[in-house]
């Protein structure tokens, strides 16, 4: 299987994140999880390294606005400019605001705080010297499986970080910036009918903001119920799309402590779906936080239910994107990636 990697991720790491309660902590997602997956794919006989190609802006610009992007670009650069205690010690440094947007008003800030406040809807996706490279690599690792599921007609794995599936058409949050996996989606769908399946534990609220009016793409978000867990304010089930996409996006909302059976249970009411809409290519955003231990999730799944769902979702196989989202039990993460991509390859 092609495995789509590049170094390009290690130069976002922010040396902090805001947590609950306002409490600094270490960042969750950090360049240990990839060393994590990276070592137990090395020692298989079937992962197939490959570099990510340079798609350029266009396919990112597709779904995100261009100001939220240019935003992105500039946004360390103009806090280094901004501020001289930031410049004597960059490495301790990340911006973030302090300020959010009042119910999404419309006028866009011409500040750096302002606009931090309104592009950003939490604060963990923390800017550094590196993130905007980084993001844009991980968007063509994301890209690069796509090319490489149409080409081959066999599924591929993007090793994407940052992960994507929090960041909205003009907002980063849930440590996302670039949405992978509705760029390659969105790529993919220009070339044969595309659904999208997210198993990440938190909500995909990001994709389901991009494609929420649109009915050529599928999207299914299975996770824990925003009730209890972040992102709180979106990913319920009487959210199904809006005026062409009504009826297009899916919401399965579970309880704490899901298990195996329960999950699996609705993983198939989730391809029952998927084999009505009956797509040509599938993009997977996996996130591995439902794990039981994971300490972001809440959820019980065991490193066999991570065989299980990789081998329910190949089962009718339909050529497949595989987007890595979260997940934070680091010494986890190489088991059940490796169980998870089996069924794949
Ligand atoms: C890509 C991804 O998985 N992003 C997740 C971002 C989650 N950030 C919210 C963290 C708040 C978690 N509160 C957990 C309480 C302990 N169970
Ligand atoms: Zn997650």
């Amino acid at each position: 299987m092609k495995i789509v990697y590049s170094e390009d991720h290690r130069k976002h790491f922010p040396p902090f994140e805001v947590f609950d309660g306002g409490k600094r902590m270490r960042y969750h997602e950090n360049p240990d999880r990839m060393d994590k997956i990276l070592a137990a794919l090395k020692k298989t006989d079937w992962a197939e390294f490959i570099a990510p190609s340079d798609f350029r802006l266009d396919p990112v610009l597709a779904v995100h606005d261009k100001d939220y992007i240019a935003f992105l670009a500039s946004a360390w650069t103009e806090w280094l400019d901004s501020d001289p205690e930031v410049a004597t010690s960059p490495e301790e440094n990340a911006f973030l605001p302090a300020s959010f947007a009042l119910r999404r008003k419309s006028r866009v800030p011409g500040t750096l705080l302002g606009k931090g406040g309104y592009y950003m809807m939490d604060l963990s996706a923390c800017i550094v010297e590196g993130t905007y490279t980084a993001a844009l690599t991980s968007a063509n690792c994301a890209l690069s499986a796509a090319e490489s599921v149409t080409n081959e007609r066999l599924s591929a794995f993007a090793l994407c970080r940052p992960p994507g599936h929090h960041a909205g058409k003009d907002y980063a949050g849930g440590y996302c910036f670039i949405n992978n996996a509705a760029v390659a989606a969105n790529w993919l769908s220009s070339r044969g009918k595309t659904a999208i399946l997210d198993i990440d534990y938190h909500a995909g609220n990001g994709t389901q903001d991009i494609f929420y009016e649109r009915n050529d793409v599928l999207t299914i978000s299975i996770h824990g119920d925003p009730d209890f867990d972040y992102p709180h304010f979106i990913g319920y089930a009487d959210e199904t799309g809006a005026d062409d996409g009504l009826g297009f996006h899916k919401n399965f909302p579970l309880p704490k402590n899901t298990n195996d059976e329960g999950y699996l249970s609705i993983l198939d009411e989730a391809l029952v779906l998927i084999r009505n809409f009956a797509p040509q290519y599938l993009v997977l955003s996996a996130g591995m936080d439902i794990f039981d231990g994971d300490p972001l999730g809440a959820f019980k799944i065991t490193h066999e239910g991570f065989t299980e769902i990789g081998r329910r979702i190949a089962a009718p196989g339909i050529p497949t994107a595989i987007i890595m989202e979260g997940g934070y039990a680091n010494e986890a993460l190489g088991i059940n990636t490796i169980n998870l991509l089996e069924s794949f390859k």
